[in-house]
């Protein structure tokens, strides 16, 4: 061990009991130096963990590249032990704490022999902020630790803000044989631990994020009286410098990092409108003394997805990925120790140039876009990106009591269905709005086309308890909030009948924040539909946009009553699914549209 820097004896007793099963050679704890930050990079450079990339193109950027059956979150095999099984609920896999220790006890033994046990002391939040939490994860992999340091603040000084409290998230990670089949990501949200184990991919491994910011935060927020949200947080900022702020729940790769880090149209930014981001993935949310809802992120980087990120689709977001970035399963260029995915621009690298993802020489004249497995990048490679570097993110992102929120926005990735935008009518209603969320699948992905999958609130992966009780969570704290952020719907993704997306999205998704921020400041008038309200067409700004006339902004407007009448239908399924915990609330505000559906037709 180096120097042990805390006599914290709940973190020392632990880390006993965990070296004792994992049995690492040498525990080294980490002090959030850049001595130290560099002197495991040259490591993870040395046993080829790790590739170094141009430092004159890329400076401080790396690459690396996960076991090829190990690329992405593992929903089936991510669990919640809580001592009932229903606290869990229906929409979790439950296993029953003492069964599921005893299993993942024997994968974990002697798993860190002959390697070093990291001990990753990190702050979810501003050390010292009333958002704060801290956690400490202990990992036997240099690129959690590199990941973690970009992702979370990591340093001594959380254990000195931890002191001899034994409020800390333990996190255990071992990768053990990378083996599939005895892969376990599992919470216990009673215990305040998280054990992960036999994957070396970022999602399951950076234990701050979707197990500690969103699972295990759920469940504490629950208890405490706040919110832990799947949410991008932005402010826009008007030509006369006052910035309002919103948040967005979006499924996954559904677009939140280029929502975050949105460049104005030029209409806009003419007039000296200007978007910054405050985080593009979690928002942790409380009540505020002025009676308003306050967000922070509590994360400190971006784990941004790298295919279709561009100089169109989200330049802000390459920008920051130009240094001290480590990229994951992307191409190797070798012609010049770049790295290149699809959609970064028409020039890949050429063939005897480029290592596909997955180490091997690649072909670009291959590549056919239906065929996923001729990619050079994996369709879910990664950048682990600092905040700091983002040229446009907001200055309270530093802000340790974070920013007031006028408007939460959830959206779907619905073909037909759901308008361009709608706003609920009220608390209780928008907290119906984000239970029906749901995306489609498109042609665009393998599979059926047009299978509705439900994602309510964009949290089915990540709430740390029954979703019913999530949801009667969400109707509490609307009446906690004196003056609570008006809740809104949002659909970028409408196609015609040939299949092609009929709203430009990227940049102009401007237009229909500007309504809600007009809506929330009672600015514009608005429809009132079976749905709720839907703006007048002539109210979406559409100046300077060349192939939208308003009859497209009517179309995108429409509610097409008997597709939401199939809806309901599908929603009651669901809502029978999650089980006996969805309160009486949201069944009256299923029976409310049903009925206002009708009375429509
Ligand atoms: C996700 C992510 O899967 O942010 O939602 O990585
Ligand atoms: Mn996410």
């Amino acid at each position: 061990m180096n120097n042990t820097p805390t006599s914290n004896k709940h973190v020392l007793d632990w880390i006993k009991d965990m070296a004792a099963l994992t049995q690492p050679d040498r525990i080294v704890w980490i002090d959030g130096s850049k001595e130290q930050a560099e002197e495991l990079r040259a490591e993870a450079c040395a046993t080829g963990e790790m590739i170094k990339l141009n430092q004159e193109k890329l400076p401080g950027c790396y690459l690396h590249r996960t076991a090829v059956n190990d690329v992405a979150r593992v929903e089936g095999r991510t669990f919640i032990c809580t001592s009932k099984k229903e606290d869990a609920g229906n929409i979790n896999n439950w296993m029953d704490p003492a069964e599921c220790k005893s299993k993942l006890t024997k994968l974990y033994a002697g798993s860190m022999k002959g390697q070093t046990m990291y001990v990753i002391p990190y702050s979810m939040s501003i050390v010292g902020s009333p958002f704060a939490k801290y956690g400490i994860e202990l990992t036997d992999s240099i690129y959690v630790v590199l990941n973690m340091l970009i992702m979370t603040r990591v340093g001594t000084n959380v254990l000195e803000a931890l002191g001899d409290s034994a409020d800390y998230i333990k996190g255990l990670h071992a990768r053990a044989q990378l083996d599939e089949e005895n892969r376990y990501i599992v919470h216990f949200p009673e215990e305040n631990t998280i054990w992960s184990v036999n994957s070396g991919y970022g999602g399951n491994v950076l234990l701050g994020k979707k197990c500690f910011a969103l699972r295990i935060a759920s469940y504490l927020g629950r208890k405490e009286g706040w919110m832990a949200e799947h949410m991008l947080i932005l402010g826009v900022q008007y030509p006369d410098g006052e910035t309002k702020y919103v948040t967005a729940a979006f499924p996954s790769a559904c677009g939140k990092t280029n929502l975050a880090m949105l460049i104005p149209p030029e209409y806009y930014s003419k007039q000296g409108y200007k978007v910054f981001c405050v985080g593009d993935d979690i928002a942790w949310l409380r009540v505020g003394e002025d009676g308003r809802l306050w967000a922070v992120n509590p994360e400190n980087g971006f784990f941004g997805v790298a295919p279709g990120t561009n100089e169109k689709s989200n330049p802000n977001a390459l920008y920051t990925t130009m240094k001290d970035t480590i990229f994951t399963n992307v191409v190797h260029n070798t012609a010049d120790n770049t790295v290149w995915w699809e959609g970064l621009d028409n020039n890949p690298p050429t063939p005897g140039n480029a290592i596909d993802w997955k180490g091997n020489p690649w072909d670009c004249t291959k590549y056919d876009k239906k065929d996923k497995s001729t990619c050079g990048a994996h369709p879910n490679s990664r950048f682990t990106a600092m905040a700091e570097n983002c040229p446009c993110l907001s200055k309270e992102f530093y802000n340790p009591a974070g920013v007031p929120v006028s408007a939460i926005v959830f959206g779907g990735r619905r073909a037909k269905t759901a308008p361009l935008v709608y706003q609920s009518t009220s608390w209780q209603n928008g907290a119906f709005v984000g239970s029906i969320m749901a995306s489609e699948t498109t042609a665009a992905a393998a599979g059926a086309v047009g299978v509705v999958r439900r994602d309510p609130m964009a949290m089915r992966p990540f709430v740390g308890y029954d979703m019913g009780d999530y949801w009667a969570h969400w109707l509490t704290m609307g009446t906690r909030i004196p003056n609570p952020p008006k809740i809104f719907h949002v659909n970028w993704f409408r196609t015609d009948e040939n299949g092609n997306f009929i709203w430009p999205g990227f940049g102009d998704n401007m237009r229909v924040l500007m309504w809600i921020l007009a809506r929330c400041e009672g600015k514009v008038d608005a429809d009132i539909t079976p749905i709720g309200y839907v703006p007048k067409a002539e109210d979406i700004c559409i100046e300077g946009l060349s192939d939208v006339t308003l009859d497209t902004i009517r179309g995108l407007l429409s509610v097409d009553v008997d597709a939401w009448l199939e809806d309901v239908a599908n929603i009651k399924e669901f809502y029978a699914q999650v089980g006996s915990r969805v309160p009486a609330a949201m069944y009256d505000e299923l029976a409310a549209l049903e009925a206002r559906l009708n009375a429509a037709k």
